[in-house]
């Protein structure tokens, strides 16, 4: 450990008010990539009945000055380190002007200042402002900011930084500087400043009220022609913030700037959002639909962040899923509004049941607003993020949509320009709605994916039908209190109408239960028929349901649910029931899956990017938490089983679809254009399964006439899998096109590391070793591991371990470099509780081995002895 001591646990409960407030903040940065001089002149004022002490936070800083109310402080007389700056006896309020040293060129971390291609860029969330000055680094402390860059001309022609741009010019040593200046009070972590030669994309955006806004795209001058996908997103998510949300835009100025080198999907500055390129720049050519669907989303979460989290901020980082749950709910319904909400639903699920639900299920398990943490950034999680997001979806249910947005109203209105927590939030909801949402706040508290039974019995005699519901934990609560959680129902007849039903006084086809009790029963009376229910239909509560439907039932949820999630769901079912079956004899499930898939392809009517997601069937991750107790090697190969029944079964159906589907024209992206390919590149993967001389037919050729990047991925994906000469020629061929683009020699990366190829291992090995690969790019670290990890027996999983031992030699080598990256790699580890015995043994044996090692980040400390429960 770096402190040479076990670290810090920070508890929720022990917050306290600061001493002091920040009334202003100047900055003044002389730029150099080795020896960054920062001014900080800061006003504080003492906040009454505190001590009048300040200890400030720093990070890897060497303090040069102190002057206190303009009095110079010898360094020798002050209690001091890299890490913080204590001052005692302190005025009632003074101006603190310290001048620190750092080093941008030398910090791979990627937090603070630091050096990305002769370019400087920033990143203070969630602590990295302690790199740049001694401040009071916490979310709770907001002040205005006045920043001034100096740099030398001809390298650093661009100088950036948040608000509006008050001046610039020469300073006498024949640099130049600018001058920012931001007037909403913001905390430290929303601070930003990039500066070098960069090219800008201008457009602009007239507000609701009739501002014009100035928005400017800032990339590599190469880069610009791949910008416009983004300008236009931003404008998007303006106008929809204003129409859904009432919600407008501040600034004069909105800027966005892409770099390469960035810890994650991109961070929302005030004024200065900094992107992860990955999420700026596309082409038809460089990008695939799915990478545009990535931009859409993360420019809106980003920009809506500017009043979920910038204009009403946190009180403290245990609140941080009342910024981003709440932010992810509101850039999910910007894309849903943009295509088919029915297909950003399942694609949204589908994400939460693979990241999230194993998350919960594991040893890094915590609440949506945890209660300690060693390192905030291990808290950037799946269950702050998308199970955060499913809470507010919730509420959302409860309340009624107009309730919601009259609660949304009253809480920008009351806490602008304010720092607050997840009570406050949720205060002004029940306010707004005359309501209590004493039992809902649960979600908040307690862990786990909570797990309902439901059983129904029906009596043709009484024609009523019983629906009992029954909810545990899931969690390792052993006394939770139940949840309350909004159940939308159907019922559907065997001949596939859905029945007209009364609840609470009303008649619908469709009712939204509350179901608030550990085992609650609901009697619906009136009814003439025996029906299916479909239940928690748009998947309206982050939970697991177990429901014992019969093939057949199954059947008339996979053709009849008028409720595009729920007959999704039911093939998925469907799925999992068929591998379970074939595990236990190699007779193999109910065919009922092939008929209901094959009547899908057949059906002209549907969405075709529907079909697309029905036809993916649940990943070996998604069987191995839903089937427990069964090993990787079983599950992968009977799901390649049903794999290559489907492809049989359905042979002339996923011909028919993958030849009719093929874009003639030019290349278009409305979403039924994006449906199409999807439909199309779908059929490809389940054909690729018939034989690998079909697959490898096919794929050779789609790839050879492929005129976008949508189209030659799934072509790649598939020969990626197989043990053909053409794999190694397209491989090569795409390689030396798109030598010159990292993004796209990521997708290079990525393909091969997820390949179900049965000498993957050796393959990722040599990728470790290639001269493209590099340590210190986060998008390219991941680019092998995040798929490389998914849960494959010849890969990560391979029985000798070996897959396990190279991530954790990654994990240690990155630590030294990036411990933020090491440790989002160290989860990968840390489910080994989905394995057999024998592979959980080699998982926590690298985990021991990380944990046994001097000098192990706080990051990568946290992730492997939860993991081991240490
Ligand atoms: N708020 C940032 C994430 C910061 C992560 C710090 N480790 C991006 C986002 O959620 O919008
Ligand atoms: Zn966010």
């Amino acid at each position: 450990m770096n402190d040479q001591a076990l670290p810090q646990v920070i508890h929720l409960k022990d917050y306290t008010v600061p001493n002091f407030r920040v009334d202003s903040v100047k900055l003044e940065f002389d730029l150099d990539p080795d020896c960054t001089v920062v001014l900080s002149k800061v006003e504080y004022v003492h906040i009454s009945g505190k001590p009048r002490e300040l200890r400030l936070d720093g990070n890897e800083l060497t303090l040069t000055e102190v002057k206190l109310n303009g009095e110079l402080l010898p360094l020798e007389t002050l209690d001091y380190s890299s890490e913080h700056l204590q001052l005692s006896q302190l005025p009632e309020r003074f101006t603190l002007e310290l001048t620190t040293h750092i080093s941008p060129r030398t910090n791979t971390s990627l937090e603070g200042l630091y050096l990305s291609q002769n370019k400087f860029y920033t990143q203070c969330e969630a602590e990295g402002f302690r790199r740049i000055t001694y401040y009071l680094d916490r979310p709770d402390i907001m002040s205005t900011f006045e920043t001034t860059i100096i740099g030398p001309e001809a390298s650093l022609p661009v100088l950036l930084s948040n608000g509006n741009l008050i001046s610039q010019g020469k300073t006498q040593e024949g640099k130049h500087f600018a001058v920012w200046r931001d007037p909403f009070p913001k905390p430290s972590y929303l601070f930003a400043l990039v500066a070098g030669q960069l090219s800008r994309m201008s457009d602009t955006f007239v507000t609701k009220s009739g501002r014009k806004v100035d928005l400017h795209i800032y990339v590599e001058s190469h880069n610009l022609d791949k910008c416009s996908f983004a300008m236009q997103a931003i404008k998007h998510a303006m106008r929809w913030d204003e129409e859904v949300y009432q919600l407008e835009y501040d600034l004069d100025l909105f800027m966005v700037v892409a770099v390469g080198d960035f810890n994650m999907g991109a961070m929302e500055n005030k004024g200065l959002n900094i992107f992860n390129s990955k999420y700026v720049l596309a082409s038809q050519e460089t990008a695939t639909d799915t990478d545009f669907e990535g931009i859409l989303s993360v420019v809106g979460h980003e920009y809506f962040h500017n009043w979920t989290g910038n204009r009403v901020t946190l009180r403290d980082w245990f609140q941080l899923s009342l910024k981003e749950g709440w932010t992810v709910f509101r850039d999910q319904e910007f894309s849903a509004s943009h295509g088919s909400a029915a297909v950003k639903r399942i694609q949204d699920v589908g994400t939460l049941r693979e990241n999230q639900f194993p998350e919960d299920a594991g040893p890094m398990s915590h609440p949506v607003r945890p209660e300690q943490y060693i390192e905030i950034n291990n808290f950037y999680t799946a269950t702050v993020y998308r199970k955060g997001a499913e809470v507010i979806r919730m509420l959302h249910t409860l309340l009624g949509h107009e309730g919601f947005m009259t609660g949304s109203s009253l809480f920008c209105q009351r806490f602008e320009g304010k720092a607050v927590t997840v009570e406050d939030f949720l205060a002004v909801m029940e306010e707004a709605n005359h309501t209590s949402l004493r039992q809902f706040k649960l979600w908040y508290i307690q862990a786990g994916t909570p797990e309902i039974k439901a059983t129904t019995s029906y009596s043709a005699q009484s024609k009523t039908l019983s629906l009992k519901l029954q909810q545990t934990s899931g969690g390792t609560q052993a006394d939770h209190e139940p949840f309350l959680m909004p159940v939308r129902l159907s019922l559907i007849a065997r001949d596939g109408t859905s029945v007209n039903f009364e609840w609470n006084g009303h008649h619908a086809k469709e009712h939204i239960l509350s179901f608030s009790q550990k085992d609650q029963e609901f009697l619906f009376q009136n009814i003439e028929c025996e029906v299916v229910p479909s239940l928690f239909r748009n998947f309206y509560a982050p939970i697991k349901l177990k429901q014992d439907l019969k093939p057949d039932d199954l059947l008339t949820l996979m053709t009849y649910d008028t409720d595009p999630f729920n007959r999704y769901e039911a093939i998925q079912t469907a799925a999992k029931n068929w591998v379970k079956d074939r595990i236990a004899s190699t007779a193999g499930g109910s065919p009922q899956i092939f008929e209901a898939i094959t009547a899908l392809l057949k059906n002209k009517e549907l969405d075709p990017h529907f079909v697309a997601l029905c036809l993916q069937l649940p990943s070996v991750d998604y069987l191995l938490q839903a089937l427990p107790n069964n090993d990787v090697d079983k599950v992968f190969l009977a799901r390649e089983s049903l794999s290559k029944e489907l492809a049989t079964q359905a042979f002339p159906a996923l011909l028919e679809v993958y030849n009719s589907q093929q874009e003639s024209g030019h290349f278009q992206m409305t979403p039924r254009a994006i449906g199409k390919r999807a439909l199309r590149n779908a059929c490809l993967a389940i054909l690729g399964h018939k034989d690998p001389q079909l697959a490898s037919q096919l794929s050779t050729k789609q790839y050879a006439e492929s005129q976008n990047m949508t189209d030659t991925i799934a072509a790649l994906s598939v020969l990626a899998n197989l043990e053909v000469n053409a794999r190694q020629e397209a491989f090569s061929d795409f390689y030396s096109k798109w030598k010159h683009d990292p993004l796209v020699i990521d997708k290079w990366f990525a393909l091969q590391s997820s390949a179900h190829h049965p000498d993957v291992l050796n393959h990722v090995k040599k990728l470790l070793e290639h001269s493209d690969f590099d340590i210190l790019n986060p998008n390219r670290v991941f680019s092998i591991f995040r798929h490389f990890t998914q849960a494959y027996p010849y890969g990560f999983h391979h029985s000798s371990g070996e897959g396990y031992r190279v991530v954790a030699d990654y994990i240690l080598l990155i630590d030294q470099k990036n411990p933020q990256v090491a440790a989002r790699l160290a989860r990968f580890l840390s489910r080994w509780k989905n394995f057999d015995e024998s592979r959980q043994s080699l998982m926590k044996a690298q985990l021991q081995r990380i944990i046994q090692v001097d000098g192990l980040s706080r990051d990568v400390f946290e992730v492997s002895s939860k993991s081991l429960g240490v």
